[in-house]
C-alpha cells in the first residue's frame, strides 16, 4: 500500500474502533461521558496510534492493537484537556474546536481529563486480561510515561521555566524528552510489546520513539512560531506569548530546524537497522517533518 493510503487506513482503523471502545455517551452521568467523547472525537492527527499500529504491524503483532492505541490517545487527550485549562494555558481552541472547558465548563473539563486518564488503564486491564504478563507490562509502561517523572514532570518543568522566565538547553531537553517524547516513545513500545519482540529490539524502538518525539516537539515549536491559528486548529504563537519552554527562544528558527533534522536523521538510521522493511515508519518521520499542523 502507498504511504498516504496506509496512513488513511490506520486513521480509519482508529476512528472505527474508538466509538466502540469508549463508554456510551448516555452512561450515567451523561455530562462527563459526553465531555470525554467530545475531546476524544474532536479529531487530531492520531500520530500516537499510527506509530503504535506501524510498529505492531512491522513485527506482525497477533494481540489486539486497538485498545492499546485508544488507551494512549486517552492519556494524550487528557493532557491536552488539562493543558488548555485556565490554570495552565487558558486556551479556547483545540483540534479546531472550542476546548473542553469552553464547550462544557471548567469543573467538567477537570473531571473529563481525570476520567480519560483512569479509563486508559481500565482499557488495558480489561482488554489484555487474557495475556496478563503483557497487560501488566503495558500498564507499568503507560503509568511511568504519563507519571511524575515523564509527562507530568515535563509539564511541571515547563511551568517552572515559564514562571522563572529562564530556560537553558539542558532544561529544554528535559521538557521535550518528558512532556512530549515519553508518550510518543511509549506508543512505539506498545507496538513492540504487543508483537512480543525481544528486549534488544524493544530498546531500539524506545530510542527511535525518543528521537521521533524530540523531532516532533521541535517541529511543533517551529509551527507555533510560523503558522496561523486556523491552520493549527489551536492558538498560534501561544508559546511566544506565554514565554514557555520553546526551542525558538534558545536556537532561533534555523537552529531549531537543524536540530529537528538531526533528530529525524537519527530516527531514520534506527529504522534502517531494524532488519525489516520499515518504509512506512520512515515515510511517517518524513511526513512529520513537513506537516503543517
Ligand atoms: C497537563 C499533565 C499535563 C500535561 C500537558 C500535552 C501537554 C502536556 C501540553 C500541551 C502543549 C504541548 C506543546 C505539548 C507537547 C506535546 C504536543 C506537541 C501535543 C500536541 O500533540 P499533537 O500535535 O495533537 O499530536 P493532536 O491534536 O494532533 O493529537
Amino acid at each position: 500500500m502507498e504511504f498516504k493510503e496506509q496512513m488513511q487506513a490506520y486513521r480509519e482503523r482508529f476512528e472505527n474502533a474508538l466509538p466502540k471502545l469508549l463508554l456510551p455517551p448516555e452512561t450515567d452521568p451523561p455530562r462527563i461521558h459526553q465531555a470525554m467523547r467530545y475531546s476524544m472525537e474532536a479529531g487530531g492527527k492520531r500520530l500516537r496510534p499510527m506509530l503504535l499500529y506501524a510498529v505492531g504491524d512491522l513485527f506482525a503483532a497477533e494481540l489486539p492493537l486497538d485498545p492499546a492505541a485508544i488507551a494512549i490517545e486517552c492519556i494524550h487527550t487528557y493532557s491536552l484537556v488539562h493543558d488548555d485549562l485556565p490554570a495552565m494555558d487558558n486556551s479556547d481552541l483545540r483540534r479546531g474546536k472550542p476546548t473542553c472547558h469552553r464547550a462544557f465548563d471548567e469543573a467538567t473539563a477537570v473531571l473529563a481529563g481525570d476520567a480519560l486518564l483512569t479509563y486508559a488503564f481500565e482499557l488495558l486491564a480489561t482488554h489484555y486480561r487474557d495475556w496478563p504478563e503483557i497487560g501488566l507490562v503495558l500498564v507499568a509502561d503507560l503509568a511511568r510515561a504519563a507519571g511524575s517523572r515523564h509527562l507530568i514532570g515535563g509539564q511541571m518543568a515547563d511551568i517552572l521555566s515559564e514562571r522563572s522566565g529562564s530556560l537553558d538547553a539542558h532544561q529544554l531537553e528535559f521538557i521535550q524528552a518528558n512532556k512530549t517524547a515519553a508518550l510518543i516513545a511509549c506508543s512505539l513500545i506498545f507496538g513492540a510489546r504487543l508483537a512480543r519482540v525481544d528486549q534488544n529490539t524493544t530498546d531500539m524502538i524506545s530510542r527511535l520513539g525518543h528521537h521521533i518525539g524530540i523531532a516532533f516537539q521541535l517541529i511543533d515549536d517551529l509551527l507555533d512560531a510560523t503558522r496561523d491559528s486556523e491552520t493549527l486548529g489551536k492558538p498560534a504563537g501561544i508559546d511566544a506569548v506565554n514565554d514557555t519552554g520553546n526551542a525558538i527562544h534558545l536556537f532561533g528558527i534555523e537552529g531549531t530546524r537543524e536540530r529537528a533534522a538531526q533528530q529525524t536523521g537519527m530516527a531514520h538510521e534506527i529504522c534502517s537497522q531494524l532488519g525489516r522493511d520499515a518504509s512506512f515508519l520512515s515515510n511517517l518521520i518524513g511526513w512529520m517533518e513537513t506537516r503543517i499542523s
